[in-house]
């Protein structure tokens, strides 16, 4: 099936073989797990992943099995971007040497939160910088779960971890999450976009879009996390959803620049009442449940304002206002 004619529909869907296989250990209701299994429905053809060390490497290639139903290399914590390069100028001097016929083959390099915001960002900073022609996927569960459920740059402000521990001395992490998409989109690329795995088909259209892209392109897939969120396994999806529904993980992609807001947060951009207030999305997570005590309340209202504030800057970026 040419790219063209893939329109994502779930049946196109169905039908296309995994490529991330059922069998793997993840949780249940593991959000980086779903984002995988998605993720690899919108390959457009011979494609190669590179993937640093991190939950859903970990879960998905327990010696001697795998869930890999594709060429796949595990890298370190540190550098899956780096990897990547490495693959594309590969595959480049092949060709050249006339050893890879005509035939695209696409690659994709995975990283969680911690691969990506902190310890690899110098190696995808050098990568994009390069123009390597490849897909960086970021899938952010919002902490270094793999290892014990410590703070990385991108947990939240708020949330408690077992190295922003909530209790008499902070209330859980006081620094706020990096912002990793401006930091990409100031590498100029072609293409970055935000997903979430409840909105299945716009994170599918997404990450072809990326693939689609020559050059280096970056998606930021937000991916909730049952175990580190101290959340119900059932409810993974519910938070997807109200990620975006209280705008805050707004969903928008960039093409050369030029932001738009996806449909989803479209929706709420123009019929403001449907935004969610924060603690619709907070309540049930066990990493915030101390910010509903009445002396954490001033708390609530600080990261409430600085959601507000973020969303209406969103909105001027894509040269829409309201509220
Ligand atoms: C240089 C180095 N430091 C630390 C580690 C230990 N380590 C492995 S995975 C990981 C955290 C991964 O966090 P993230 O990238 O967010 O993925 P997640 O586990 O949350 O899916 C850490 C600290 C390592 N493998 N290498
Ligand atoms: S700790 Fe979180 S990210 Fe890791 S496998 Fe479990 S649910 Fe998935
Ligand atoms: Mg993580």
């Amino acid at each position: 099936m040419s790219t063209q004619d893939w329109k994502f529909t779930a049946k196109d869907i169905a039908a296309k073989p995994n490529l991330f296989l059922s069998g793997h250990r993840a949780c249940a209701g593991c959000g980086p797990a779903t984002v995988l299994r998605l993720i690899m429905k919108a390959t457009r053809g011979p494609t190669i992943v590179t993937q640093a060390t991190g939950c859903m490497e970990i879960v998905g290639s327990i010696y001697p099995y795998t869930s890999w139903a594709l060429p796949w290399i595990h890298t370190a914590f540190e550098n899956a971007a780096a990897n990547a390069s490495g693959i594309e100028a590969a595959l480049k001097i092949m060709r050249k040497k006339g050893k890879i016929k005509d035939e695209h083959i696409d690659v994709i390099a995975l990283a969680g939160d911690g691969g990506t915001c902190d310890i690899g960002l110098q190696a995808l900073s050098g990568a994009v910088e390069r123009g390597h022609d490849f897909l960086f996927v970021l899938y952010d569960n919002e902490g270094y779960m793999n290892t014990g459920i410590q703070r990385s740059s991108s947990t939240p402000v708020g949330a408690a971890t077992t190295t922003s521990p909530a209790g008499t001395i902070i209330p859980g992490k006081l620094e706020k999450k990096k912002p990793i998409t401006e930091i990409m989109l100031a590498h100029g690329l072609e293409y970055v976009a935000t997903a979430t795995p409840y909105y299945w088909k716009d994170l599918l259209i997404k990450v072809r879009k990326g693939l689609e892209v020559e050059g280096p392109a970056f998606l930021h897939v937000f991916a909730p996390c049952p175990r580190g969120w101290r959340s119900e396994p059932c409810k993974t999806m519910e938070y997807s959803k109200l990620s975006v529904e209280s705008c805050v993980f707004p969903l928008w992609e960039a093409v050369h620049g030029n932001r738009q807001l996806s449909a989803p947060s479209k929706v709420i951009a123009l019929a403001p009442q449907k935004k969610k207030f924060l603690k619709d999305y907070l309540e049930g997570q066990g990493r915030f449940r101390h910010l509903f005590t009445p002396q954490n309340r001033p708390i609530l209202d600080e990261i409430q304002q600085s959601i507000d504030v973020r969303w209406q800057k969103l909105l001027q970026q894509c040269q829409l206002s309201q509220l």
